[in-house]
């Protein structure tokens, strides 16, 4: 079996499927439409076919480092045998999932007490809204979930994030407007290891008109989350909106400067036909993306899954 119809039967077999496609999907028609004209039988593989391979990867928003780095290894690959322009696809599919390479999925929760979560990212690229969705989830799993406001930057920011948590049941720790980030952090770890929650979901500013003020604002956060809960955070997920496409994975790279980030969470994948950012966010950060965003309401967070993903970039829904 070759490998697309094994990514093909992997595929089927996952019961979400179609709701995992229906946003992503929706916007990223066109660019299959094209994937499939340049794949079609009879036309040959000349420099002509390379370079349009190469605009087509690059207007997913692959970079051009990580398209050509594909390309090489995939003329190697297709140099090797004659193939069929079906094998030829399968094998590019192939080439980008060996340059993806694999990356944990989940939170890997603590042995003992809470598992605290730091959420960071630009303004507006969807960190309120995906710790509604993360707390959905752990919620609907069976974990005792709360959330903290660490965003007193805003007096808005505090009511979204406690609106959601009341919407969802799950208790949202707040201050004031302006109160130091940092002692937030403290009063919702003391919280959280009183009533014994499983994970503790904790909302930060993402202003970046001074990075000096940021990274010392983030690492007080981290000194503080440590000080009260032994090995927190536990991860620190950077939110990405994808239709920002490398213009956004640049701001971020701040954030990755200024604390450990273990997991990429990208949002508004149901605004872009972009997917290619997947790849590039993986190839020049080596973090992997954890979650798509797919939508603006609770339940529209889905794992990532890089087969679903390769297969849904190429083939689409009408395919499965
Ligand atoms: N379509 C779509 N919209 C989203 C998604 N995630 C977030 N949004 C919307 O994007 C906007 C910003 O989201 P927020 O969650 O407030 O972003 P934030 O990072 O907390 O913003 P600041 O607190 O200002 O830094 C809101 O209108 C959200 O509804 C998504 O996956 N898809
Ligand atoms: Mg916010």
């Amino acid at each position: 079996m070759g490998f697309l119809d094994q990514l093909k039967e992997k595929f089927q077999k996952k019961a979400d499927k179609d709701i995992y496609l229906s946003g992503f999907q929706r916007s990223n028609r066109q660019w299959q439409q094209r994937m499939a004209g340049l794949f079609e039988e009879g036309r040959i593989r000349d420099d002509d076919w390379f370079e349009e391979l190469m605009m087509i990867l690059v207007e997913s928003d692959i970079s051009v480092s990580t398209a050509n780095r594909i390309i090489e290894s995939f003329k190697k690959e297709v140099g090797k045998n004659v193939l069929t322009m079906a094998q030829a696809k399968t094998q590019l599919i192939s080439v980008m999932s060996d340059i993806y390479g694999d990356f944990p999925l989940d939170l890997m929760l603590a042995l003992d007490g809470p598992t605290v979560v730091l959420i960071v990212g630009v303004n507006g690229s969807g960190k309120t809204t995906t710790i509604a969705k993360l707390a959905q989830k752990y919620k609907a799993e069976g974990l005792s979930v709360a959330v903290a406001a660490g965003d007193t930057f805003r007096a808005a920011a505090i009511d979204q994030l406690s609106t959601w948590a009341q919407r969802i049941g799950v208790p949202c720790i707040s201050g004031k407007p302006q109160q130091d980030p940092a002692s937030v952090m403290v009063d919702a770890c003391r919280y959280a290891k009183e009533h014994n929650i499983d994970v503790l979901l904790c909302d930060t500013a993402g202003r970046l008109q001074n990075k000096t003020n940021l990274m010392n604002e983030l690492s007080k956060m981290f000194r503080v989350i440590g000080r009260e809960i032994e090995g927190g955070p536990h991860a620190v997920w950077l939110i990405l909106d994808a239709t920002t496409g490398q213009n956004g994975l640049s701001q971020a790279k701040v954030f990755m400067e200024a604390t450990e980030v273990g997991g990429i969470i990208l949002t508004k994948m149901d605004g872009t036909a972009r997917g290619g950012i997947i790849m590039t966010i993986k190839e020049e950060t080596g973090i992997g993306v954890i979650f798509l965003g797919l939508g603006e309401k609770p339940e529209d967070l889905r794992p990532f899954d890089k087969d679903s993903y390769l297969y849904s970039l190429f083939e689409g829904k009408d395919h499965v």
